[in-house]
């Protein structure tokens, strides 16, 4: 049986076209059975573990439960579910239904999930017991129209849901450029966008950049700090095991750098995926602790750019490279990235094959090299629309190119280079200045953990880097410290670049994505 993928290889990139019938379950789930990977783990963790076969039993069950609660085709199926079998099993089960998953963000309040029901206009709502008082917080008192609303226990998952309902199911049928699940990509300011991806995305960031740039396998056993409800680690701990036919490791806890040791001590994954923010407490835990890292083959960044320090402190702690790449919800998964034989620390690569990019400047012309300039990206796994909202679509997707709202330039060898999002770029002196280059210019010193540089007007009204910083000790003097920081900014980057204030603070803001919030820093 075809599994509806047509991948031709021999051309450069990679060429990937799709059957007029294509259900992405057919691919990522079934093919399994056929290819003999029936009695393969296909999740551990913190559950019971999962063969493919129990796997496909479950998620058929999971379809035939949502068919007969009578949902209307193509329904929004709302998720607030912990990384657990059970996402899987609803989020598969609802694709290979003909439903429309829809994976919220686990750390949200009521009033952003009600907003998000309104918005989706979904049918069902599926929820984990620790999630209930924020869920049902945000059921009380409106008139929303849901017909379905289910609490999923942890352990059994969706068991007495679904025990009773057919362990057959036939995909339903659909196309590449059909809906097919939505993610809610949140801005820096705004409401959440429902980012709404077709069939043909998944398989496009599984062939592109988890078997183009990773080289994954079959062999490959997947650990992502980052959950299954953000893209990135929809992909890391879900997709692209999935296509490889390899091994996701689940864990429902938060991610500390005690939970992710324990985890790769006892489950040995070949790849970790992680955050830089993440990195830098692991590493500061590992002044005290020793890990057993010899598992892993390589080590991934992503969801804010990792600075160069941190990759090579990682490096001599651990032996291991951390490949950083960028990444968004709207192109689902990483587009320009380090690779294993070609990287550079500080910088977030160059293109993943498959995606081409412009950096253009503020009249829409493409900068001359070595300038920055808005990222835009062009590829075939960009998010079709945003729900309900034409003016966002209109001015993000602009044709076959998405604008990444990043700020860019390429360096003398090429490599894309992160300056910061638009929204937190500055001019001094009359020359654009990367908040990001001064923050990783911070971090060098050992005294920093974090920083974070926003613009702000001196007395003259004139545009000047002011520093947030969090300390690794506290029993520095400030004003002693300042004096070190300022010196140690001066030495290194230009000067213009230095931040003129340097405020001492216990944590920056951050999305719950863990991406610094710069503007709440500005005043
Ligand atoms: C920023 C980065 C510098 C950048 C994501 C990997 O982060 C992801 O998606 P989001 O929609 O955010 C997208 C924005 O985050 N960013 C992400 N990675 C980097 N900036 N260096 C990086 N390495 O501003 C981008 O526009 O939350 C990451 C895979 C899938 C993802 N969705």
């Amino acid at each position: 049986m075809s599994n509806g993928i047509i991948i031709d290889t021999v051309s450069s990139p990679v060429k990937i076209g799709f059957e007029k019938n294509f259900n992405i379950a057919v691919p990522f789930i079934d093919r399994h059975l056929e290819e003999g990977r029936g009695n393969k783990l296909a999740i551990i963790g913190s559950y019971e573990n999962i063969t493919y076969a129990r796997l496909v039993e479950k998620i058929n069950r999971t379809g035939n439960m949502l068919i007969n609660l009578g949902l209307s085709r193509g329904a929004r199926v709302l998720m607030v579910i912990q990384d657990s079998p059970g996402f899987y099993f609803l989020f598969w089960g609802a694709i290979k239904a003909g439903f429309v998953p829809v994976p919220l963000n686990t750390l949200l309040k009521a009033d952003d999930y009600n907003y998000m029901i309104q918005d989706s206009g979904c049918e069902a709502l599926f929820y984990s017991t620790i999630f209930a008082a924020e869920v049902e917080k945000s059921l009380e008192g409106n008139d929303i129209n849901l017909k379905h609303v289910y609490q999923s226990d942890e352990y059994s998952g969706l068991d007495s849901l679904i025990s009773t309902c057919s362990k057959d199911l036939k995909a339903a049928p659909a196309s590449a450029s059909d809906d097919c699940f939505w993610l809610y990509s949140s801005g820096s300011t705004g409401r959440p966008k429902g980012t709404v991806h077709s069939h043909a995305d998944i398989p496009v960031t599984a062939i592109r950049y988890a078997v183009g740039v990773l080289g994954m396998t079959e062999r490959d056993v997947c650990f992502s700090a980052a959950k299954l409800f953000f893209a990135y680690g929809l992909g890391n701990a879900m997709t692209f095991p999935l296509w490889v036919g390899g091994t996701s490791i689940l864990d429902t806890r938060a991610p500390s750098p005690n939970v992710t040791f324990e985890v790769i001590e006892r489950h040995k994954p070949t790849i970790y995926f992680g955050v830089p923010t993440l990195y830098a407490a692991q590493l500061r835990a590992l002044e005290e602790v020793s890990v057993d890292f010899s598992s892993l083959r390589v080590c991934i960044s992503a969801g804010e750019a990792l600075p160069g320090d941190l990759f090579r402190r990682w490096r001599n702690n651990t032996g291991l490279l951390i490949l950083d790449g960028i990444g968004s919800t709207e192109i689902l998964h990483i587009f320009i990235s380090n690779f294993i034989d070609d990287y550079k620390p500080g910088v977030s690569g160059r293109l993943v094959p498959g995606y081409e990019a412009r950096i253009l400047d503020e009249c829409g012309n493409e900068v001359s090299s070595g300038e920055s300039g808005e990222l835009m990206i062009k590829g075939d796994s960009i998010a079709k629309y945003y729900w309900n909202n034409e003016e966002k679509t209109k001015s993000t997707m602009q044709g076959d190119w998405i604008n990444t709202g990043d700020t860019y330039y390429q360096d003398e060898e090429g490599y894309f280079v992160y300056c910061g999002r638009n929204d937190d770029m500055m001019k001094v002196g009359g020359i654009w200045c990367s908040p990001f280059e001064i923050e990783a210019k911070l971090i060098e010193h050992p005294k920093v953990l974090e920083a974070a540089v926003v613009a702000r007007a001196d007395a003259d009204n004139l545009i000047k880097p002011e520093a947030y910083i969090v300390l690794n000790e506290v029993n520095t003097e400030e004003s002693e410290l300042t004096k070190e920081l300022a010196e140690h900014c001066k030495d290194g980057l230009a000067r213009y670049k230095f931040p003129r204030w340097f405020n001492f603070v216990k944590e920056l803001p951050k999305t719950a994505t863990g991406k610094i919030q710069r503007f709440k820093l500005r005043h």
